[in-house]
């Protein structure tokens, strides 16, 4: 890729990074409505933080298949309001008892318990009235109902929730590769396939084939995305992690450098990206931020 060109895409990143920020600040209560505490708590846990990948990945698709942002801003929100929510729970005492979260306190360590499971709870159901009634979104009811119907399945029982709670019944259990992979398509990979997925949705009329391509390139991703964090959970810092390094292994939690070492866990990693990349040829040129997001996702750091 030439520099002018990742350049481009670099700022465009930056440009949806700026563009969820403040649709995420105008969907979310005011800090001073009541019940404050609650809101403030909201604010607190969505706003200055995170890096914003499933929004920007629901923007990428909306270029990739060239949909006018402004109207994606609603999905955006959406998915990134499930994802502070599933963080704030995972956190609790309960789950994974952690004080650190994007370089701040957590928010139960900040306000209170019972206040984060109920901004958590809150933030749950502002997604789906963002769904269901956000004004930038120019959809039919139709495709609005199968929005509602994608974050639900990807968020319940059958996907994040789903995924959490197999993680917590495993913890110190050898789990092989495909309960291990399985966990993951749950617990991380199903909303980043629904980030995907609601761009899609919100084009007039996808290409069935263009739409499984999509969701095969999402399920890439979301698969490479948590070999990564495993792998950061072992080589990274605590500092530029904004979170608690070496969590998995201090839980002797199933991890893919444990089953794959670590080269494997690497290779595995750049595998998911290739096949992610192979899924996207159709779309040319306008799928490069996808690609460089899936390029991104093995790089990161934090
Ligand atoms: C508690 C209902 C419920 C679900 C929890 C996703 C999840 C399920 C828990 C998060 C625990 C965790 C650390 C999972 C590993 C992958 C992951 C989701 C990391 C955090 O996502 P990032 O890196 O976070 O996108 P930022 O802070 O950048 O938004």
């Amino acid at each position: 890729m030439t520099n002018t060109k990742s350049e481009l895409l670099k700022s465009f990143m930056q440009a949806c990074r700026d563009r969820v920020e403040q649709a995420l600040d105008r969907r979310l209560p005011p800090a001073d409505k009541l019940p404050a505490r609650l809101h403030q708590a909201m604010r607190y846990s969505v706003l200055d933080g995170g890096k914003r990948l499933r929004p920007i990945l629901t923007y990428a698709t909306g270029q990739a298949l060239e949909i006018p942002l402004d109207t994606l801003n609603g999905p955006a929100c959406a998915v990134e309001f499930i994802h502070a929510y599933s963080l704030i729970h995972d956190d609790l005492p309960a789950m994974d008892d952690d004080d650190l979260r994007r370089g701040k306190p957590t928010c139960h360590v900040k306000f209170d318990e019972a206040t984060a499971i109920l901004a958590g709870d809150a933030l749950q159901t502002l997604a789906f009235e963002v769904l269901a009634t956000d004004p930038e979104m120019k959809v039919g009811a139709n495709q609005r109902v199968a929005m509602i119907d994608c974050l639900a399945k990807a968020s319940g029982s059958n996907g994040m929730v789903g995924g959490q709670a197999i993680d917590l019944m495993s913890v110190g259990l050898q789990l092989d590769l495909p309960a291990l992979e399985m966990m993951h398509i749950y617990k991380t990979g199903a909303l980043i396939r629904a980030s995907v997925r609601l761009a899609a949705l919100a084009h007039p009329a996808l290409d069935p084939d263009m739409a499984e391509r999509l969701d095969h390139y999402a399920k890439c991703i979301g698969l490479a995305f948590q070999i990564q964090d495993d792998i950061l959970d072992e080589e990274g810092d605590t500092a530029t992690l904004g979170k608690t390094q070496g969590k998995d292994r201090a839980q002797n939690k199933p991890t893919y450098p444990a089953l794959l070492g670590m080269n494997g866990a690497k290779q595995k990693a750049r595998e998911m990206h290739e096949d992610a990349l192979a899924s996207l040829q159709p779309l040319g040129d306008k799928a490069d931020l996808l690609r460089t997001l899936s390029l991104f996702i093995i790089q990161r750091h934090n």
